[in-house]
């Protein structure tokens, strides 16, 4: 009985989801499989290390990034040191990115930032013309193309 009304529960707060926490999104979703993310991911950044999570990852125009992400920075909350800091920056940017918008083309990086202090951030992946590119978006003030050291890629 308990797992019929969770399952009812569950039902409804999707539906709620869906109905009413979607973002308006009118760009473009392209999708590629997991071996294309992983041959990107070995070309672009060799000695990292990659963990795919998902078969099949969504993403759009950096135009649409850029629309995305403008809304994600405003509802940041502040940072607090040693506790809501970067990486909680960064898994809260994929983990609400995949749920308000359908698009899983996101990952959490652990790397270095320019002065070499270990830090977490994001990639994406964004169409250009024909081709699949990636990008480091730094979460906590949306920031693209940092120049950050790339260690290990996960989603
Ligand atoms: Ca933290």
């Amino acid at each position: 009985m308990y797992n019929i009304i969770a399952k009812i529960k569950m039902a409804f707060i999707y539906l709620f989801n869906w109905l009413f926490r979607r973002k308006e999104f009118t760009y473009e979703i392209f999708q590629i499989g997991n071996s294309d993310v992983q041959a990107i991911f070995k070309l672009k950044y060799p000695d990292a290390t990659f963990s795919a999570c998902d078969g099949e990852y969504n993403f759009t125009t950096l135009a649409g990034w850029k629309q995305i992400i403008a809304e994600m920075v405003k509802d940041n909350s502040p940072y607090k040191k040693n506790f809501h800091d970067c990486d909680d920056f960064a898994d809260y940017f994929k983990g609400h990115i995949s749920n308000d918008y359908d698009i899983n083309g996101c990952f959490r990086v652990s790397g270095q930032s320019e002065s070499g202090a270990s830090h977490a951030f994001n990639i994406i992946l964004y169409q250009e013309g024909s081709d699949v590119m990636t990008c480091i978006v730094e979460p906590q003030d949306g920031t693209l193309f940092k120049e950050y050291k790339v260690s290990i890629i996960r989603g």
